[in-house]
């Protein structure tokens, strides 16, 4: 009635920005990503008689309210397969700053729908988990898998072709880093589930976004598998750039960039200049994250690192797979 999960984060290299479906999490587009090791969530999960309802710590604070109730109606999902009315107790620890942009919420709904269906002895694969964690977070599925992913956004009603796939395994590139620079830590102001539905909902640029992104998916997985890093990299660069712009024109404008993301794009441009090719992307908050090959990485995490707005330095590779652990963390 206990187990414990352990997930890495993910970023998109092709975006997810929307969806078709608020409740069951249905996007308009597919999305793609790489799994990063080092940025990782752990989550126990128990469930027992002795409790008398759900409850959820997250780095040692205890959470009350909307993000609660999220992560109870995620284990009201779980229990409804399991046929089980018991509550929970849910332990979550990660090892980076949450709700900043660094793609917390999926290696969180990724841990947690990992620990609650093993402790209520559900035995799922990894498409079954993916819709179920999709529901707590879209990008989740994604962080079920190691490696390079794609959530495949599906086209039926009921959700139940709306899951990820690994494109390849970590291994498939071990050379392509990312270096991760947190500019501040702060919580973002618009979480990303109220950023996207105001996007769709107002931005005159959205229909151009869902134009487009066919493309990027096909040139991105092309990059992936056949390891072309410019091709790639300019992509998630330009995919970026496009999602923020949907969100920059809507009403009341959402702009997630502060002064030192806009002085860390133009020190990734410079360097790029300079021959040392490197790419970056950035989410719903203000972190840079910068696509590099291993052979100029120390150069680069050396040029992030001199920037004084630069507070942390995450050098990550592709990571493994969502898994179970033994190390309960109560
Ligand atoms: C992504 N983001 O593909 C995109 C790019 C942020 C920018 O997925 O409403 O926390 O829980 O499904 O997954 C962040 O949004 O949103 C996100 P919900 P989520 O990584």
């Amino acid at each position: 009635m206990k187990s414990t999960a352990i997930a890495n984060s993910n970023i998109a290299l092709v975006k997810y920005w929307g969806k078709r479906n608020e409740k069951l999490i249905l996007p308009f587009n597919s999305s793609i990503s790489m799994t990063l090791d080092g940025l990782y969530t752990a989550t126990t999960v128990e469930f027992s008689e002795k409790y008398k309802q759900d409850s959820l710590s997250i780095d040692g604070g205890h959470i009350f309210g909307e993000e609660l109730s999220k992560a109870s109606v995620q284990l009201d999902i779980i229990r409804k397969l399991a046929k089980s009315t018991l509550k929970g107790k849910m332990v979550s620890r990660s090892n980076f700053p949450k709700s900043a942009g660094l793609a917390s919420s999926a290696s969180g709904f990724a841990a947690l729908t990992l620990a609650a269906t093993k402790a209520l002895g559900l035995h799922l694969d990894r498409k079954e988990l993916g819709i179920i964690a999709r529901q707590g977070s879209g990008s989740a599925c994604r962080s079920l898998y190691g490696g390079f992913v794609e959530w495949q956004k599906g086209t039926l009603e009921d959700g139940s072709d709306s899951y990820a796939r690994q494109i390849a395994p970590k291994d498939h590139w071990g050379e392509l880093a990312m270096v991760v620079s947190v500019v501040t830590a702060k919580e973002k102001k618009v979480k990303s589930r109220a950023g996207m539905a105001q996007t769709v909902a107002n931005s005159p640029l959205y229909k151009a976004w869902l134009e487009t992104v066919e493309d990027d998916l096909v040139k991105a997985r092309k990059g992936i598998k056949e390891m072309n890093f410019t091709l790639l990299g300019a992509i998630a660069e330009m995919n970026c750039l496009k999602m923020h712009c949907t969100m920059v024109t809507t009403t009341p404008h959402i702009i997630y960039w502060e002064p030192q993301t806009v002085s860390m794009m133009k020190e990734v441009m410079a360097m790029r200049e300079e021959g040392l090719e490197c790419y970056f992307t950035i989410d719903g908050g203000p972190q840079v994250k910068i696509l590099c090959l291993d052979k100029d990485v120390k150069k680069i995490e050396a040029r992030v690192r001199e920037n004084k707005d630069v507070q942390k330095v995450y050098l990550c590779h592709a990571g493994d797979d969502a898994g179970i652990t033994k190390e309960d963390l109560f």
